[in-house]
């Protein structure tokens, strides 16, 4: 008895966990948004996620907008010697049949001035916009480490 009661517990958790972290438009699925927690006073914070592409040709993700943050802006790293450093870019490339991550080292979505601090297990939404897909609103969730589905970028 207490073993079923235990099994269909554990069913539904893991139901309403997968539920509550994938976004889909169009051919497109985004998995596990998240964004670091920082301090009351960060003037800024990056947003990560994973997005797949089903479909047979390629889209691209060409900006993000919350109500959270003064300015949204897409960035990559670039290494130029032994430094790396951060660099806007107009897009993200998404090619069929791929799935792009959105990590610490790589991609990000930058947003600066946050309204309410990046506080662990605060969320917000985040408005994204695809060339093709066209927008998805997803909701971020502030966390202290990256979740274990999310994985990081070799700098
Ligand atoms: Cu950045």
């Amino acid at each position: 008895m207490f073993a079923r009661l235990l099994s269909t517990s554990l069913l539904i958790f893991s139901c309403s966990a997968v539920l509550a972290t994938e976004y889909r438009v169009g051919e497109l699925q985004i998995d596990t948004p998240w964004s670091r927690a920082l301090p009351p006073n960060a003037p800024a914070g990056a947003v990560y996620f994973t997005v797949k592409n089903g479909g047979l040709t390629a889209d691209r993700l060409t900006g993000a907008d919350t109500p959270n943050a003064a300015k949204t802006e897409l960035h990559t790293h670039l290494r130029t010697g032994e430094v790396m450093r951060m660099q806007r870019i107009d897009s993200i490339e998404v090619p069929a049949g791929t799935a792009v991550k959105l990590a610490p080292g790589g991609h990000h979505i930058m947003i600066f001035k946050p309204k309410r601090p990046l506080a662990a297990g605060e969320r917000f939404p985040l408005t994204l916009e695809f060339e093709k897909a066209g927008k998805v609103e997803i909701e971020v969730e502030v966390r202290s480490d990256a979740p274990a589905s999310a994985g990081h970028e070799h700098h």
